[in-house]
């Protein structure tokens, strides 16, 4: 608990009067708190502790958040009937004028508007729900296609880079620091077995048959707020905007939103990818890119999510190898049962791969 958010808050040139702090929300990065003023009718706030072991250039994050969230308020509130206070994400400056604030023990903070009455959804129930999903993340491709200036910073070096990834995946079983390598031998040949595989979205952007855009690289379905009637409001969690491929941003939002139980479930026989959610959440997205993306990232489009499930069971059981330093965990072998879920996921997505692919071409 933060128990000196009043004097953090303090910091910041918010409004209103603080009234009290409470962790919020279910991301596995930073440290998150909701921070709620006194009086109805003031603004409540987000305040996050900076993962600075992820993070590790916290000046370099927050000039790429400052200048992707001034673009999308530009863009957005240029839109008709938008209302820019809830559809985007809007950073409270310090006294000192920046984005973040350092405190005396090290700790990097940031201050956000909170977006009042949303909801947002580990798991999703409707393909009405998908469609808006995959309306929202193409959308948001779109409004940043133009950003002005130099590149953005790689927040995380070779963030979706899925071959350095395997290398760490080799290294970490070599160290085996935790002594866990003998208890996932089946994890572990699963991944090794369909490296070759994996590469061919690298191999194409290698290639130039699959452009570098910039893309938002955590597409997980609960970065998507939506209102109460069930309209997509706000993309968050913005930190790894970033150069990236098309591919990074669909796939991880299926591996998400089109998975019918948790990303942690431990009962693996519920764990299975809806070809309806994936189909909706296609057809929303396509509806906003289809002018945009090249042949050849049409054709993949439907391997991307088989690629993005892939990496994350690389990731998590990476992560569990090392002895959990990466994800915040809630149990012990919690990372396990991540790997284990993502495993059964990239099952079912690749026993229904010809379909998605039809499901593809019918709507490019
Ligand atoms: P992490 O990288 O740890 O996932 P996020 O930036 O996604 O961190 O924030 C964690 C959670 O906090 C989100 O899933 C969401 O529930 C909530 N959240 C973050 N920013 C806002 C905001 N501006 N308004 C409302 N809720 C927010
Ligand atoms: C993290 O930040 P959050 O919880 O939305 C991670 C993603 C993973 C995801 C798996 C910066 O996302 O890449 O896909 O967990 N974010 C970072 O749940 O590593
Ligand atoms: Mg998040």
């Amino acid at each position: 608990m933060a128990e000196n958010a009043k004097e953090l808050f303090d910091w910041f040139l918010a409004s209103g009067t603080f009234l009290d702090a409470a962790p919020f929300g279910s991301g596995h990065i930073h440290k998150t708190w909701l921070i709620r003023t006194a009086g109805q009718d003031k603004d409540d706030y987000i305040l996050q502790q900076i993962n600075n072991n992820v993070f590790r250039n916290v000046p370099e994050l927050q000039e790429n958040l400052e200048r992707v969230t001034v673009h999308l308020k530009k863009k957005i509130s240029a839109i008709p009937g938008s209302d820019v206070r809830r559809e985007c994400l809007q950073m409270i400056w310090s006294r000192e004028g920046k984005s973040w604030i350092n405190d005396n023990e090290g700790n990097f903070w940031r201050l956000f508007v909170f977006i009042p009455d949303h909801i947002s959804y580990d798991i999703v129930d409707s393909p009405e729900k998908a469609y808006e999903g995959g309306k929202a993340i193409g959308r948001f491709q779109a409004l940043l296609s133009d950003l002005p200036g130099k590149p953005l910073h790689e927040t995380i070096p070779s963030f979706h880079d899925v071959e350095k990834r395997m290398i760490t995946f080799l290294e970490t079983i070599k160290r085996d620091p935790a002594g866990r390598l003998k208890s996932i031998i089946d994890e572990t040949d699963f991944i090794l077995r369909r490296t070759d595989k994996m590469k061919i979205i690298q191999q194409l952007g290698r290639e130039g048959k699959i452009p570098v855009r910039i893309t938002h690289n955590d597409t997980k379905f609960n970065n998507i707020l939506f209102d109460k009637n069930g309209k997509s409001l706000c993309i968050i969690d913005l930190d790894t905007v970033m150069p990236g491929y098309f591919h990074s941003d669909f796939g991880d939002a299926i591996r998400t939103g089109a998975n019918v139980a948790a990303e942690d479930e431990k009962e693996l026989s519920k764990v299975r990818m809806d070809i309806s959610l994936f189909a909706a959440y296609a057809e929303g997205y396509l509806s906003e890119t289809r002018e945009t993306l090249n042949s050849t990232e049409k054709e993949y489009l439907a391997f991307a999510p088989l690629l993005l499930t892939y990496e994350q069971a690389m990731r998590f059981l990476t992560d569990y190898i090392d002895g959990d330093k990466y994800y915040t965990i809630h149990h012990e072998h919690h990372n396990l049962q991540r790997t284990q879920a993502q495993i059964r996921l990239l099952v079912s997505m690749e026993e229904q791969y010809e379909e998605m692919k039809s499901i593809i071409r019918r709507l490019v």
